[in-house]
């Protein structure tokens, strides 16, 4: 390879029938400069610095593979200077047509350190967001507004103060509100932080509150603003509706100076098939780090909403991989979350983890702010190494919240 900087694609490409490297080279040229051997060699000379390469060609053909089992793990190298530092270009040069063209997912994407040099990345990541909230020894809980829609700011409050009263360290707004005459932006962030000061009061506790970003993608940025200045303290983002790119843009600017969480709305139609689309450590990590998110949701091995494990703990992975060169962001497991479930997340994830419950909160018999306290028992419990239901014999929260949802042991 010349001296050009390159960024790398990994793809899995099922084909019962196809010569793997004809197929490779295929997307080399095809997505790069086109075509090749038949250039002359003048040209092909000043082309050869955009020419994509295969890098390498892992095949997977076992002696009597059954029809679809048949794979080959595809490394392309794209020269960055057939693409713009943004992500937009990135992704549509990698996988824009390719994306349609037959059964192949891609796996990985690792940008050059010169493409990377464009992303500053998360703004406050894992030690920034604690630091904000002065919790540095333990997993953060963070709780999810439920029932939003059709409720006034009076409703909105009570539900707020409730949550924040159980000790969560975050709450989020349901990605599901948007702009509304109920409920709109500044009223809304003003009334739930002024209920956060009150609960503060009371916990003695700092909490960040992710009022949900929204509207149309060129009234980001102002509504942003208009949140801030209003109070909020956080940002929720459907980064999948919007595109990375708006994610990168908001993350960016020097303005915009509160932690953003990424909500993964949406990537169900990217990440689930093996055939087709974007691998999820990819998609839900790595790409969503480095356009800034300082906390990415998913769907976690254990809840309502399940990832497989190994799947799951390489999302937490590309979220803290020390090779990028940015901060860490906070790995959150989520959908279906319940204190019964919290030795397992602790055991899987390590400290630096979001607890993140909309049901189980909400769903306490006792009501949202017992659920929270039974939340902030179990994490106490594995932060001791006691057992849960030891834990819950001397913590009457935490013991309803387990007669509730159980505990799961793997
Ligand atoms: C994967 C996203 C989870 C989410 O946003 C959400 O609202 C979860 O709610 P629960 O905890 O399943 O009630």
């Amino acid at each position: 390879m010349s001296n050009n900087a390159y960024t790398t694609a990994t793809y899995r490409l099922f084909d019962d029938k196809a010569d793997f490297a004809k197929k490779a080279e295929g997307i080399a040229v095809g997505l790069t400069v086109g075509s090749w051997t038949d250039l002359p060699e003048v040209t092909k000379r000043n082309m050869e610095k955009h020419l994509g390469k295969v890098v390498s060609i892992k095949a997977h053909e076992p002696e009597g593979a059954a029809p679809g089992e048949r794979y080959a793990d595809i490394t392309i190298a794209y020269p960055d200077i057939n693409f713009s530092r943004d992500l937009p270009a990135l992704l549509v040069t990698v996988f824009g047509k390719l994306s349609m063209d037959g059964r192949i997912k891609l796996l990985d994407i690792a940008p050059s350190d010169k493409f990377l040099e464009a992303f500053p990345g998360p703004k406050f990541g894992i030690e920034g967001v604690r630091a904000a909230l002065g919790v540095h020894d333990r997993p953060l809980l963070m709780s999810i507004f439920k029932s939003v829609i059709g409720y006034d700011l009076a409703n909105l409050r009570e539900q707020f103060l409730q949550q924040a009263l159980g000790g969560v360290d975050l709450i989020k707004d349901d990605e599901i509100l948007f702009e509304n005459p109920l409920t709109p932006l500044e009223r809304r962030v003003e009334t739930c932080i002024e209920a956060a000061r009150e609960a503060e009061q009371t916990t003695g506790q700092k909490l960040i509150y992710f009022t949900n970003l929204t509207g149309p993608t060129s009234q980001l940025r102002a509504n942003a603003l208009k949140a801030i200045n209003a109070g909020a303290n956080g940002l929720l983002f459907n980064v999948l509706a919007y595109g990375f790119d708006a994610l990168a843009e908001l993350a960016a600017d020097p303005a915009i100076n509160v932690p953003i969480a990424a909500h993964p709305a949406m990537a169900g139609a990217f990440y689930p098939s093996p055939h087709h689309g974007i691998a999820a450590p990819l998609l839900l990590g790595k790409l969503t780090r480095i356009a800034g998110a300082d906390l990415s949701l998913f769907p976690s091995p254990y809840g309502s909403v399940v990832m497989p494990k190994e799947e799951n703990l390489a999302v937490q992975a590309a979220l803290v991989d020390p090779a990028l060169p940015m901060k860490s962001a906070f790995p959150v497991p989520s959908a279906g979350i319940h204190p019964g479930l919290v030795p397992l997340i602790v055991r899987d994830f390590g400290q630096d983890v979001v607890v993140n419950a909309g049901g189980g909160v909400h769903g306490h018999p006792q009501g949202a702010a017992a659920g929270g306290r039974a939340f902030r028992q179990a994490i106490d419990a594995v932060s001791a190494g006691v057992d849960l239901e030891t834990y819950a014999a001397e913590h009457e929260e935490l013991k309803i919240a387990i007669e509730r949802w159980g505990v799961r042991k793997a």
